[in-house]
């Protein structure tokens, strides 16, 4: 899954070099989301055609191509109406290359073109269907098939509205998907639309919008490319019979307009902060200025039409500031993301917590026969890291679930669960499914999740946004703080009325309180934690190993160091060495170590004795003044005295600034890994 981002400009003069900048510029907003290969589609200033310009690697590789293209001064000449459309792509189908990037198209000519994010399960099956009637494929993507079938559904019906035309198609794929597609056939216009991928459509206006909601018009249609009717006028009327709420509704219709649509809302919030979240199978359309938005069935509470929401995302947010990197800016916040998760919601002054999205389901929730946390990497590991605490204040069962696992386990589901859903995107794609999994056998559903608005969060009966504010990075940090925090949360609510735990509630409720203060202590350690990493960073092997509530730092610590560095690493149970893991040890391993003064210090002292008795040389974390834990080495990193079950917050952040230096020192890009991206919207 990468990024789509498409530009319209209706009697809103641009020459084409500025809408080529505004198209690599909303590239440049989404490259964090990961990608291979990018590529652009504009109108020809001399002809009616389509040209377009692709390439392997990044968006300054296909800054520069398009600079040479397209240098003459007939693309200083203002437009007054445009389409241009451009992608990243995040190779699922075919290697990156240039034939295989986007936009797609569906012949020499250019007729139809395509930007695609996600997948076409059903691809080999259409284009079998397409190659039958002599399309030739070029390219290895599954994307192709796309730009075909509108291609062979405009020849057979040639009065088809280009809308029209896509509705036919997405009504043929299977899979996950959103589009935009560009046509020399239809200038002027875009259409527009997603299953099961993030797409919104933002809109610009000189004059306040004249509406805030734009209609849904719905249409009835069975038909499928095999039995398309000739008789244009009969199908266009099947198509899309205009419902009664259209009298009400209009369109939205503004004279001098820009529409942008584009994967997420960063790619657009500095030209406009007025934009739609299309929901699965919309079909939005711009046609002479005016965008419209429909669908093709319409049941029992569906609504009449799509709110226009605005944007309180500031352009800072999402802007660097003073950090070489993202990953590095959002490490640093963690003392204000933490409470930004807690504001409103964690009352210091009378003791108490609310969740405003769980509230009234408390009751319910409370009578359930178990809590089901289910996630995937960074996500998962916040699951592991409240397990306990959990168990302890509700008196439940807890699993813990990666999303992949659980769905291929089939694993038995039933009405009195309650299964959580943790994802900092909301469009975790395994989640989703395991989600609508657990939806579809009657359990309660709660959301964990960073992005209103997101496919989780929308599909959950209810949830807790974590408020970290947006994440850029692809390897997350203070989302999984904001996280854990949450669910540590939910926990002391369960437990509000239980006597017996007050004690302990009130101990967790002032370390939460002390904890911005103490993450602040944390990030001073970080010029401590770069020497570190000088040590470090050449070699080929990183453990980390600690049990109870900080296994959850060595597994998320291990995923920081493997993702950002490409070294290996590994979170280890630091109970499960003698069964295994202490053959790895020898004088030049690298180690790292966390032993605490919790309850299952006495255990870690006993593994740190076995690591060092084999010549092993750890680094430890440990509490601040433990010179006892400290003399077992020469190397140790020490941080301030918590609340035991909230310890694994102060101890991931170390290990999140080691990562991110060994990464710098191993010369790696920080905010985009390779192979990696930032939602992972591909099973
Ligand atoms: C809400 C407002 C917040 C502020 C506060 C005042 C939003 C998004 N939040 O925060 O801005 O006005 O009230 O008390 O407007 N939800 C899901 N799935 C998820 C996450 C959330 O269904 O994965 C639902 C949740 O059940 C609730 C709504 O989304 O109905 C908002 O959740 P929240 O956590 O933002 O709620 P709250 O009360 O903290
Ligand atoms: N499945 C498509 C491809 O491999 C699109 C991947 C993407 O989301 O970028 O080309
Ligand atoms: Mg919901």
């Amino acid at each position: 899954m990468c990024g789509i981002f498409a530009y319209l400009n209706y009697l809103t003069p641009k020459s084409r070099h500025e809408v080529l900048e505004l198209l690599l510029n909303g590239l440049k907003r989404l490259e964090y989301r990961g990608y291979d290969s990018t590529g652009v589609a504009i109108d020809s200033p001399q002809t009616s055609d389509i040209v377009m310009v692709k390439r392997c690697g990044k968006v300054k590789v296909l800054e520069d191509a398009i600079n040479e293209h397209f240098s003459g001064k007939e693309y200083d000449e203002p437009v007054l109406t445009h389409v241009g459309i451009a992608h990243t792509r995040w190779a699922t189908h075919g290697v990156p290359c240039e034939t295989n990037s986007h936009p797609q198209r569906s012949d020499d000519e250019n007729s139809f073109v395509v930007v695609h994010n996600g997948i076409v399960t059903n691809y080999k099956d259409v284009k079998t269907f397409l190659e039958k009637r002599g399309y030739v494929f070029e390219s290895d993507t599954d994307t192709e098939v796309i730009a075909k079938l509108v291609h062979h559904l405009w020849k057979k019906h040639p009065g088809y509205s280009f809308r029209e035309l896509v509705e036919q198609v997405i009504q043929q794929l299977e899979g996950a998907f959103a589009i935009a597609i560009k046509s020399k056939h239809f200038p002027g216009e875009c259409v527009a639309s997603r299953r099961g991928s993030p797409l919104l459509v933002g809109i610009k206006t000189k004059t306040r919008l004249s509406t805030d909601h734009i209609p849904i018009l719905y249409g009835k249609d069975e038909k499928s490319p095999q039995t398309c009717e000739k008789d244009t006028e009969a199908a266009k009327a099947k198509v899309l019979p205009r419902t009664e709420s259209t009298s009400e509704f209009m369109p939205l219709e503004e004279k001098e307009v820009e529409y942008f649509f584009a994967s997420d809302a960063s790619a657009v919030i500095e030209h406009t902060n007025r934009v739609i979240y299309l929901e699965d199978d919309d079909v939005a359309a711009v046609r002479d200025g005016t965008l419209s938005i429909h669908r093709l069935k319409k049941c029992l509470d569906d609504p009449h039409a799509r709110e226009i929401t605005t944007l309180k995302m500031e352009i800072q947010q999402i802007m660097k500031g003073n950090y070489d990197y993202f990953m590095l800016k959002e490490i640093f916040e963690q003392p204000e993301s933490v409470v930004n998760t807690m504001r409103g919601r964690v009352r210091f002054d009378s003791k108490s917590v609310v969740l405003g999205g769980i509230k009234e389901f408390i009751p319910e929730i409370k009578r359930c026969r178990r809590l089901m946390l289910i996630g995937c990497g960074t996500s998962y590991h916040s699951a592991v890291a409240t397990r306990q605490l959990l168990e302890e204040l509700t008196e439940l069962p807890v699993m813990v679930e990666l999303a992949s696992d659980f769905l291929d386990r089939n694993t038995p589901i039933f009405r009195d669960d309650v299964c959580f859903f943790i994802s900092q995107s909301g469009e975790t794609a395994d989640s989703l499914m395991a989600l609508r999994y657990c939806k579809q056998r009657g359990a309660l559903i709660v959301g964990i999740t960073n992005t209103v608005g997101s496919s989780i969060c929308r599909e959950s009966h209810c949830g807790v946004h974590i408020n970290a504010g947006p994440e850029i990075g692809v390897a997350s940090t203070k989302a999984y703080t904001s996280q854990f925090i949450s669910l540590v949360m939910f926990a002391l609510v369960m437990s509000e009325d239980r006597l017996s735990l007050q004690q302990r509630r009130l101990e967790i409720i002032q370390a939460l309180y002390e904890l911005p203060e103490r993450i602040r202590q944390v990030l001073k350690l970080d010029s401590q934690v770069q020497e570190l990493a000088k040590d470090l960073f050449q070699h080929k092997s990183l453990l980390i190993m600690g049990r109870g509530y900080n296994f959850a730092t060595c597994l998320e610590g291990a995923l920081k160091v493997k993702e950002l560095t490409y070294m290996h690493s590994e979170g280890i149970m630091a109970g499960e060495l003698k069964h295994g893991p202490l053959a790895l040890i020898d004088d030049r391993m690298p180690v790292m170590m966390i032993v605490l003064r919790d309850p299952v210090y006495i255990k870690c002292i006993n593994a740190l004795q076995q690591v060092t008795s084999r010549k092993g040389c750890p680094i430890i974390i440990c509490e601040e003044g433990d010179e006892e834990t400290k003399s077992y080495s020469s190397r140790s990193l020490e941080i301030p005295r918590t609340v035991d079950c909230l310890q694994g917050i102060l101890t991931v952040i170390p290990m999140q600034l080691l990562s991110y230096h060994i990464a710098v020192l191993r010369g790696c890009d920080v905010d985009c890994p390779r192979n990696l991206a930032k939602s992972v919207t591909v099973e």
